[in-house]
């Protein structure tokens, strides 16, 4: 058995900066990679900690998602693939920010507060992004891990949504699925191959899809996947990291952000069908060309719509009575909320920005679709919601519509990876109002009233050092204009450093 006095001594190959302070954001720890040693060997600790106290395998997963390839980050994975329970965020920063000398004690008041029975056995499964930085930065994960005496399975290179995948199939006993990266495979071509057997048209040009890897995991995984789909879906994988550098010019954050073709994708042929994967492949956007040139962007907003048409007829034809709900966040296009709230009637949910937040929310339906604009989302089904329908599609007695439409909703949950994945400004109201500091909502608002049709909302990053501001309006240019104008009110009065923000366009 481990005790913290031999942890202290081997911290020492793992030392934190003196002073050096981060925060368990968003999505996990993120800054420069060369910050992060003692933070990723302290995220070992701590998921052996969480582990006994769940009594179930903890991921940790070394990634920086869509920042910069300089950049690394890590976040931990609670029981059911889920992101990291609130309480626990806090002990996580409390502890990356920890002074050597205080690590003993803040890991002894987490096992105080929390009554984690250090008998207990630990399982922690671990994986990495394609980044340079992250091999050594996962080594110093085992590191901790091993400190505590905790078992660990390393994936080696997976991709975010691999690595939830992963915990869930041990958590449930491989009932979810088997836990190697084949069984991913495996789970996820067969659901997608019943599908497209039930689907009666489908054309040449609809098997063929470009793909822009980011330079990242995405692009490695996709071309494993590849030969589990039978043909039925070509894929041809650009920035697959042989050339081109990780996120850089490329990825599902420069297409959304941009509002642009991705390098490596310049050249794509009229209507053919493209879309981009961030550095951690937990982020999809599509796009295509139409005849005249134009640029098409299908993000969150778009996929969560055509995902609940799709669902909702076959909903209707399953003649199943579920209650369906889309969750967005506050970046989702309004003429999307619109759209599913008043043609659709299907009811929209508004949360905080990030995965957990809309994950959560949309655990209370039966059938909830979550999206972020910039292309995060899942479905998720209540187990209520599954048995029924995996029920029906058993039915003999039904008629065959009804099955039909039970077997398709079936193939779609197993299709879908239904596992998930927190500074001056300070926002309330799902992150669209502003209550510090003091005057800067109401010099927004009283931009926001010159146009029609106009929404504007500022927000601190929780991933870069930087504030965010979302507007809307009634055209291109004034939508421009409103966003500019509000970046100069944050600039003036939240104390911006540098030169003012210019107009871009
Ligand atoms: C993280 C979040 C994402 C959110 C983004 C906002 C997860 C897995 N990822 O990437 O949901 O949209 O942060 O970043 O929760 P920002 O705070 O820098 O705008
Ligand atoms: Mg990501």
């Amino acid at each position: 058995m481990a005790c913290f006095h031999e942890i202290a001594l081997v911290s020492g190959r793992h030392p934190k900066p003196a002073g050096l302070v981060l925060q368990y954001g968003t999505a996990g720890f993120r800054a420069r990679a060369e910050q992060l040693d003692h933070v990723m060997y302290r995220m070992g600790l701590l998921a052996v900690l969480r582990s006994k106290k769940t009594k179930s395998t903890i991921g940790v997963m070394v990634t920086a998602s869509h920042n910069p390839e300089e950049d690394n980050g890590v976040k931990l994975v609670d029981p059911l693939g889920e992101m990291l329970a609130p309480a626990w965020e806090a002990y996580a920063t409390q502890l990356a920010n920890a002074e050597e000398q205080d690590l003993k004690s803040v890991l002894t008041s987490i096992l105080d507060n929390e009554s984690v029975n250090l008998q207990e056995v630990a399982r922690v499964v671990l994986g990495r992004d394609t980044r340079p930085s992250s091999l050594n930065l996962a080594q110093a994960v085992i590191d901790g891990v091993s400190a505590l005496d905790g078992t660990y399975q390393d994936y080696g290179l997976v991709s975010t949504p691999q690595l939830h995948y992963m915990v869930c199939c041990w958590n449930t006993m491989e009932h979810y699925g088997t836990a190697t990266v084949e069984g991913y495979y495996q789970k996820l071509s067969q659901a997608f191959l019943a599908m497209t057997k039930q689907t009666p048209y489908h054309p040449e040009e609809l098997r063929q899809l470009n793909v822009d890897g980011a330079n990242g995991i995405g692009a490695l995984k996709l071309q494993e996947l590849e030969p589990y789909l039978e043909n039925k879906l070509q894929l041809k994988v650009h920035n697959n990291g042989a050339n081109g550098k990780l996120n850089y010019l490329c990825g599902a954050d420069f297409v959304k952000v941009q509002q642009k073709l991705p390098h490596g994708l310049l050249y794509i042929k009229t209507n053919e069908r493209s879309c981009s994967f961030d550095g951690d492949a937990d982020r999809i956007v599509y796009y295509y060309i139409d005849e005249s040139g134009c640029f098409h962007l299908l993000d969150g907003d778009k996929i969560a719509t055509l995902i609940t048409i799709f669902l909702q007829e076959l909903l209707v034809k399953a003649d199943l009575d579920l209650q369906i709900a889309v969750i967005q966040t506050a970046y989702a296009n309004g003429s999307s909320t619109r759209y599913i709230t008043e043609v659709m009637k299907v009811p929209v949910h508004c949360v905080n920005t990030g995965v957990k937040y809309l994950h959560h929310k949309a655990q209370e339906f039966d059938v909830g679709v979550y999206f972020e604009a910039n292309g995060h989302g899942t479905v998720l089904f209540s187990k209520t919601a599954e048995n029924r329908i995996r029920q029906l599609a058993q039915d003999k007695n039904q008629l065959v519509e009804r099955i039909n439409a039970a077997k398709m909703l079936e193939n779609t949950i197993d299709l879908i990876n239904q596992v998930s994945d927190r500074q001056i400004i300070v926002t309330v109201d799902a992150g669209k109002r502003v209550v510090s500091p003091a005057g800067l909502q109401q010099n927004i608002d009283s931009l926001v009233k010159k146009y029609s049709l106009s929404r504007a909302f500022v927000r601190p990053s929780g991933t870069e050092d930087v504030v965010r501001i979302y507007a809307e309006a009634d055209t291109q240019s004034n939508a421009d204009t409103l966003a500019h104008e509000v970046s100069l009110v944050v600039y003036r009065l939240a104390g911006g450093v540098g030169e003012e923000p210019k107009l871009l366009h």
